[in-house]
């Protein structure tokens, strides 16, 4: 089941503009077992829209919470080692900048498999985790790292802070975009914040996705992709400031941001507002070539594998993200062209992408089968995978990245 909106998810006005078309997909992440290989999978409409009110790109459908989150979320971030790296960093500049220590309290909303949290609790600083996902939450709760297997919102934060907790650091790592209602989620942080706490925040940044055509970064759990303009109106709806913005490259490109309850914001937050305004993220034209660039990376892609196939060429894929069955739905590239796809993710192994149904194996397989080719699926984590394939790579094995542009390694 899905919903379609008729008003902006932020600032709530009608009217918002269509930008891109992905057709019908099915969900991103709901890998498919082999005992319902026989089964048909529900796929959903995904339509990216432009809200000129207040410059927030967003999904048109909405695709339940409990459907997307809950049972067999097969994502464990802790299977990236660049990724825990960039966690540990901002935990312990956080812990440092910030005083933390036994008396303090980090809530991280959406804390997966503990791979953030972690960090803050080998240094003997409080913490807790919330997350509505079975596998990752009881993975950290294994780990030692308290979670609440629960849904954030604006209740959830009344709770606690009822019960008196109220946090020095909330931690938002890629979850805005996932939260079917921005405004109670972000009212929800508001209460949950001390007075002099901070929220620290990554998302995916817009403009990247645009210039760098990350169109696979859009499946249904993406329900908004963010601007700092976009972002400043929304926290400002909640009296909460947005003080600092840097920029990572992780997951394609992500805005970090640090928000609190006073303050002002500082050079970082104007420069960001000033850039995207002169480039014109503020207005839909910047997103009107958008729709005819991805099509133009899938007719690339096409052809390039086309081209691979009838030379004779074996091929496989790596990575089972969510992002890749995206691409791989979308440009349409199934078991014709592609034999498997790889995934160091155990919980992935052993099933099969959705709608396109490629089986998942593990990584060794490519040493041992040796195909020709490896579309790189997690073109996000491009570097680690490619020191990883050193092996593969050394006895003539090509990595094939799709985007910007598709291109041979
Ligand atoms: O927002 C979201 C982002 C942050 O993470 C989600 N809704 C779900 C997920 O998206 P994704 O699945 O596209 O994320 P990743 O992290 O780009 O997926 C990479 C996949 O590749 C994972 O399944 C892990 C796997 N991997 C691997 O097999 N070997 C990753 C690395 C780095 C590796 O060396
Ligand atoms: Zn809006």
């Amino acid at each position: 089941m899905h919903e379609l909106i008729q008003a902006c998810r932020s600032c709530g006005t009608g009217g918002l503009e269509p930008i891109l078309s992905l057709g019908e997909t099915p969900l991103a992440d709901a890998l498919v077992d082999a005992a319902r290989l026989e089964e048909p999978e529900p796929s959903y409409p995904l339509t990216v829209a432009f809200c000129a009110a207040c410059s927030l790109v967003q999904l048109l459908q909405t695709v339940s919470a409990e459907t997307l989150f809950t049972q067999d979320y097969p994502y464990y971030s802790s299977f990236s080692d660049a990724l825990v790296e960039h966690a540990r960093r901002n935990a312990e500049r956080l812990i440092d900048a910030e005083r933390l220590g036994g008396h303090s309290l980090v809530v991280e909303l959406a804390s997966n498999d503990g791979y953030l949290l972690r960090h803050f609790a080998e240094q003997g600083v409080p913490v807790l985790g919330i997350d509505p996902a079975e596998g990752p939450a009881q993975a950290a709760q294994e780990a030692g790292i308290p979670t609440l297997r629960a849904f954030f919102d604006r209740e959830l934060a009344a709770c606690l802070v009822a019960e008196g907790k109220r946090a020095d650091v909330v931690l938002a790592n890629n979850v805005l975009a996932h939260v079917p209602d921005l405004n109670g989620f972000v009212a929800g942080m508001a209460l949950l914040l001390a007075p002099d706490g901070v929220a620290v925040i990554e998302a995916p940044y817009v403009r990247d996705l645009i210039d760098r055509c990350e169109f696979d970064t859009i499946y249904h759990e993406h329900h908004c992709y963010f601007s700092v303009t976009a972002l400043q109106r929304l926290f400002a709806r909640h009296g909460l400031v947005l003080a600092r913005v840097e920029h990572y490259p992780v997951h394609g490109g992500s805005l970090r941001l640090f928000v609190r309850r006073h303050g002002e914001p500082d050079e970082t937050v104007r420069r960001y507002l000033a850039d995207e305004a002169e480039h014109g993220l503020v207005e839909a034209g910047y997103y009107r070539d958008f729709a005819a660039r991805v099509e133009g990376v899938k007719e690339g892609l096409l052809a390039l594998l086309a081209e691979l196939k009838a030379s004779g060429a074996r091929i496989a894929a790596y990575g089972a993200a969510a992002k890749g069955a995206t691409l791989l739905n979308y440009v349409g590239v199934g078991t014709d062209t592609i034999d498997y796809v790889v995934d160091r993710n155990v919980h992935k192994q052993g099933r099969y992408m959705p709608g396109v149904r490629l089986p998942i194996a593990d990584p060794a397989r490519l040493l041992s089968d040796r195909p020709d080719y490896v579309l790189l699926l997690a073109w996000n984590f491009a570097d680690e995978i490619l020191a990883q394939q050193e092996t593969y790579r050394g006895t003539g094995g090509r990595f094939v990245v799709p985007v910007p542009t598709p291109k041979v390694l």
